[in-house]
């Protein structure tokens, strides 16, 4: 279940899994198209498994390696502040092909988002001509509601496992407050008296986990108040969070890898959008940027911590007098530019110092429709995180508590990859792995680890 149903994300990961189900095939100016999943880990790469007698590498995919569902058999619903059939939201986000959304136009006219939880101060105010299918009443009836709708949508489809997935507009960030969501208690408590400073996105995650049921937050705010983690924790669900990575923010990480483990001392990052859809408009607004902002800056912190021979303790990155106020000057920019809608521009600078004061600046243009990059991290999230709300694990007996069964983990590290500010054991984001290939390789070994197969041994061939 999507929250954020009627957006791009949403109409995208909705037709995109009806055309895969159905083998719809539609053309183009270049040819005749088939549905795939090019985009998503679970779907389209591969873990190698071994060699053969003769030393050639064995690769099977990704989704054979243990039993994970198959994309074609989700089932997708879920909730929007706007009305709009899935015909015209798809047609209104401009991702998908005329020619497909043609085809698909009888089962997406159907399909109707189930009513929202709207509080107007969290999103930008460019955003309330959307709101035209809200929910009303208490907070604690429209939290009750949201749960509703999951047993609701879970008992008419017959359905083993339900995730919910926030691909809903981004909010503003909350304060963590004591008394108001520091605690599960005090959580709960405060959407019972309805306080001003609980987010609809915190709303959704504790109807999700009230329901035993995995929430994963794809927008940089912090939905995963502590108080959200706990209840979390104390029920077994999994959470994770926050904000898919899809382009500009993947390619970062891996940038920085490759000029800090390559010995080069990265000094500034100037990292630049545009974008003209819905997304885009509501990040004009300042305190909505501001979420964004946080999430896409930290991407290289654990990279730049690693690495104390460039990085002393208190190193700034133009020198102590320059105005450097970190090891990297790092900025973050995004404007909203209409014409080019979904196909967003992200143009990258990174310089950094090289042998024997020596400068070595590299520039990189990526144009690409957003929700494309996105659909298939959505749909890994659903087929991941309900494997991994199956898996637990044997804690060891101490004193006089004997060794149990527990949930894997409530808060989803190994999901570290999809997330451009990724969580923590306790869901907070200190601490954690942003370095992509990292992240790709602790979620391919724990994978490997729960089938039986070695962990993976890049050791060259020495003899
Ligand atoms: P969008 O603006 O097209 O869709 C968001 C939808 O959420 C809208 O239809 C809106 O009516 C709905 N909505 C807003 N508040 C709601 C609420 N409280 N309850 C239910 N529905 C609500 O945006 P898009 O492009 O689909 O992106 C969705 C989110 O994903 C944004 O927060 C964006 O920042 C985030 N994201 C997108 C990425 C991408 O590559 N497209 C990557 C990373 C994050
Ligand atoms: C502009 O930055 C809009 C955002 O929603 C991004 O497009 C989205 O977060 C994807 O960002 P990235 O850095 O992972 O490509």
């Amino acid at each position: 279940m999507l929250v954020g149903l009627a957006g791009n994300n949403g109409t995208t990961v909705a037709t995109s899994i009806l055309a895969n189900r159905q083998k719809i095939q539609w053309e183009e100016r270049t040819g005749t198209k088939t549905p795939n999943f090019l985009g998503s880990v679970t779907q389209a790469t591969t873990i190698k498994v071994g060699e053969t007698a003769t030393g050639e590498d064995v690769h099977v995919p990704f989704s054979s390696v243990l039993p994970m569902v198959d994309p074609r058999d989700i089932v997708v619903s879920g909730w929007d502040i706007n009305g709009a059939n899935l015909y015209d939201a798809a047609k209104r986000a401009q991702v998908m092909e005329p020619d497909l959304l043609r085809q698909l136009r009888p089962e997406l006219e159907t399909m109707h988002p189930l009513p929202g939880v709207y509080f107007p101060s969290f999103i930008a105010a460019n955003q309330a001509d959307r709101a035209d299918n809200v929910l009303e009443g208490s907070v604690q009836m429209q939290l009750d509601r949201v749960r509703a709708d999951i047993r609701q949508f879970k008992a008419d489809n017959e359905l083993d496992k339900v995730v919910v997935v926030w691909t809903a507009t981004t909010e503003k960030c909350v304060e963590i407050v004591e008394g108001v969501n520091d605690t599960a208690a005090n959580l709960q408590a405060s959407l019972e008296a309805g306080t001003t400073g609980v987010s609809p996105s915190t709303v959704y995650g504790v109807a999700a986990v009230l329901e035993d049921t995995p929430f994963m937050n794809g927008s940089p705010q912090n939905a995963i108040v502590p108080g959200l983690a706990e209840l979390a924790r104390e029920r077994g669900v999994l959470l994770g969070g926050d904000d898919f990575k899809s382009g500009q923010t993947k390619f970062k990480s891996c940038m920085a890898e490759f000029l800090v483990s390559s010995g080069f001392r990265l000094g500034s990052i100037a990292s630049y959008n545009h974008l003209g859809n819905n997304d885009g408009l509501n990040l004009s607004s300042q305190e909505q940027f501001r979420s964004k902002e946080i999430s896409k800056s930290g991407v290289i912190d654990d990279i730049i911590a690693g690495n104390e021979i460039l990085y002393p303790p208190g190193h700034k990155a133009a020198g102590p007098k320059s105005g450097s106020t970190k090891a990297v000057d790092h900025c973050v920019v995004i404007k909203y530019i209409p014409y080019v809608g979904d196909s967003k521009r992200a143009l990258d600078e990174y310089s950094s110092e090289i042998f024997m004061g020596g400068r070595n600046t590299i520039s990189v243009t990526n144009v690409c429709e957003d929700s494309l990059l996105a659909a298939p991290i959505i749909i890994d999230l659903c087929v991941l995180s309900e494997l991994f709300s199956r898996v637990e694990v044997q804690v060891p007996g101490e004193g006089d508590v004997p060794a149990h069964w527990e949930p894997c983990c409530s808060v989803a590290t190994p999901l570290s990859f999809f997330f451009k500010a990724p969580l923590n054991k306790q869901g907070g984001r200190d601490g954690v792995v942003n370095a992509l290939f990292t992240q790709r390789r602790g979620l391919e070994n724990l994978v490997r680890a729960m089938s039986g197969l070695p962990l993976t041994n890049d050791i060259p061939a020495i003899y």
